[in-house]
């Protein structure tokens, strides 16, 4: 950790230094300082947030090196409705982001930004995204003034001072992140333990490759190496260089006689990415390790095969629902220590606790707002967005692929959402063009990972409906065009999955995590040619028997139920995939208007 001015700024490269100096003229920190990523820039940096009041150590013996943090109750979540894709022209942001002018935006911003950063400390993170060994290294810096930050970026990115030799090696260019929490201190002001402003901006210039971010310090509002960059930017330059940035995870699947599978999956946030990327089968002798759990960059290589990379170093995941009898692995993997956890509850022995973590709570807590919680108490101890912030490395069943600069070659992608009803459990789409069309339908009820309404069902395409940095349509125009830059035996198969199907008396049909194993077993059999499958309007569900559901309290009519196309539901379904393309408007393909005409078709001779 260096502590400078900038004009004396460890590093020679004259493009960083330029920027970080025009940006603590205009934020007017009262000091700078360059991180090196170091374990003694974690310990000074974790003590300060301590003595702050903003983190609580946790027991050493339960989870060494590991802190609780609770943010403001007004900053818990990605904030969408304050995300704006600010490309030069607004229809390349499209119908589905917000969009101002990029020179107006920038003149708004830079009046908030103007003394920002007055009484606190200026942070310049370098980081990269992906591997620093790969063939193009992915350079970011996110300049912040916030600690929370700093340390949350060490776990979920490579950073430091690596990276920033790396940099001055290739004299390369990087994504711009500034980020501040939009709370000024004036002299002699008290701060509180989670500064943060109620006017929030999360902003994207795609063209520029630059991001804006002020006013939140929470996950995807301003760790920005996340979804603002490896999603959000870098969709951009994904569709200028021809390759696919997506919120996927990535699993690596070994069946009983030792053949290797890499599956990737596009859920929407909260809808079990984490989960399934640290999957435990339950059927005897198929083994999965975790290559990524919410990203995925995927690339071709020279064999004509779609390689992806996570270009993340840690996990930000869901803490709510997640313990032993669901996410074993995740359980070991914080363990470990090393760990932030955010607005979860504290218990009287120094550790964590949230819904799901035992099935015992406690009889006393701390909750995620610092008051006094019980068993009987009317309000869930920790708030259903909170987090633990892990190293990815921590995981015992991370692949060692993960390690791979060029990835790992996809064999089938998963799309998923929660629906209640419609969406069968599984079925495999019929071609790359169908597969997109079911990518680009993908619907799901919105859940407490974004502010604003939980459960109610929207579109969500490939997963991405918060995170496409432009034009939906191009966007589904370019995953067509992906397609056609392959050789159809070489692409991945495209299924789409539903773990949330509910029976009339509300419970879930399928027993889902570790059970998913089965889905994920007739998924490979098919890749094989060894599983069958019956044609149904939507695409191939599993015929009677495929599933192997050995062992499971599943009656036949409970899976019946779980694996149904019901031609009702379908044709309820149709207004809304119309309206969502109506939506799209003459951006969209033709090709996925095609192949909703046929959907319509075969739904009604059915
Ligand atoms: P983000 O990190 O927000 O992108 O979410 P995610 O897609 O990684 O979802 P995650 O795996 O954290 O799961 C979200 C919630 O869904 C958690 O509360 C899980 O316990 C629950 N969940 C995950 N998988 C399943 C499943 O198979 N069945 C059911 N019923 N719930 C699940
Ligand atoms: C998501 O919302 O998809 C997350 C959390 O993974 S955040 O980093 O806040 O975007
Ligand atoms: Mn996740």
């Amino acid at each position: 950790m260096t502590t400078t001015t900038a004009t004396s700024a460890p590093t020679t490269h004259t493009g960083l230094v330029t920027w970080v100096d025009e940006v603590a003229a205009l934020t007017e920190p009262d000091t700078v300082v360059w991180c090196d990523g170091s374990d003694e820039e974690w310990d000074r940096l974790t003590s300060e947030l301590v003595d702050a009041g903003t983190f609580v150590r946790l027991d050493e013996d339960k989870k060494p090196n590991s802190f609780l943090c609770q943010s403001d109750p007004t900053d818990v979540a990605r904030v969408e409705d304050r995300t704006f894709i600010a490309s030069a022209r607004k229809e390349d942001a499209g119908p589905t982001n917000n969009w101002v002018d990029p020179a107006e935006l920038k003149a708004t911003m830079t009046e908030l930004y103007r003394g920002s950063m007055r009484g606190r400390t200026m942070y310049v993170i370098p980081f990269v995204m992906g591997h620093l060994e790969a063939t193009v290294p992915m350079f970011g810096v996110e300049v912040t003034d916030s600690a929370y930050v700093v340390t949350n970026m060490r776990i979920m990115a490579r950073i430091g001072t690596p990276v920033l030799r790396k940099m001055e090696e290739l004299d390369a260019s990087f994504v711009k992140g500034l980020h501040s929490v939009g709370a000024p201190l004036a002299e002699g002001q008290q701060d509180v333990a989670w500064p943060c402003s109620d006017t929030k901006y999360i902003a994207h210039f795609p063209e520029t490759r630059e991001i804006w971010s002020y006013g939140s310090g929470y996950g995807g509002n301003a760790l920005l190496g996340k979804k603002c960059y490896a999603l959000r930017i870098a969709s951009a330059m994904a569709r200028d260089e021809g390759w696919l940035a997506e919120h996927m995870l990535i699993l690596k699947l070994t069946s009983p006689e030792g053949r290797t599978h890499y599956i990737a999956g596009a859920f929407p946030s909260q809808c079990g990415k984490t989960n399934l990327a640290m999957i435990e089968p339950t059927l005897e002798g198929w083994s999965a390790e975790m290559v990524g759990d919410d990203i995925a960059w995927m690339r071709f290589g020279p064999d004509g095969r779609l390689y992806a990379v996570n270009p993340e170093f840690g996990l930000f995941g869901v803490a709510p629902g997640t313990g032993m009898h669901t996410n074993p692995q995740a359980i070991r993997t914080i363990e470990k220590g090393n760990s932030i956890f955010t607005n979860v509850a504290l218990t009287d022995d120094g550790d964590v606790w949230w819904e799901g973590l035992t099935e015992t709570p406690p009889a006393h807590l701390t909750d995620w707002k610092g008051r006094d919680w019980t068993p009987e108490s009317s309000e869930p101890s920790s708030h259903p967005n909170s987090r633990f912030t892990t190293p990815a490395k921590q995981t015992p069943m991370i692949a060692p692929e993960y390690d791979n600069p060029d990835g790992v070659p996809i064999d089938a992608i998963l799309f998923g959402g929660r629906r209640k009803t419609t969406v069968p459990l599984v079925y495999e789409s019929r071609d790359w063009g169908h597969g997109v069309f079911v990518g680009a339908t993908l619907s799901s009820e919105t859940t407490a990972a974004a502010t604003g309404a939980v459960g109610v069902v929207r579109r969500d395409p490939m997963a991405m409906l918060p995170f496409i940095g432009y034009h939906a349509g191009d966007y589904m125009a370019h995953w067509l065009e992906v397609g056609k830059q392959a050789d159809a035996s070489k692409l991945p198969r495209i299924f789409q999955v539903n773990w949330f199907r509910r029976a009339e008396d509300g419970s879930f049909l399928w027993p889902g995590y570790g059970d998913n194993s089965r889905v994920l077993t007739w998924v490979v059999q098919r890749l094989e040619g060894t599983a069958g499958a019956v044609d149904t309007p939507v695409g191939l569900v599993p015929e009677q028997g495929a599933l192997d559901t050995t062992g499971l309290d599943l009656d036949e009519d409970q899976l019946a139920a779980a694996l149904r196309v019901d031609t009702e539901e379908w044709k309820a379904e149709l207004p809304l995939i119309e309206e969502w393309f109506a939506k799209i408007g003459d951006k969209l393909p033709t090709q996925l208007a095609d192949e909703l005409a046929t959907l319509k078709e075969r739904i009604e001779q059915a």
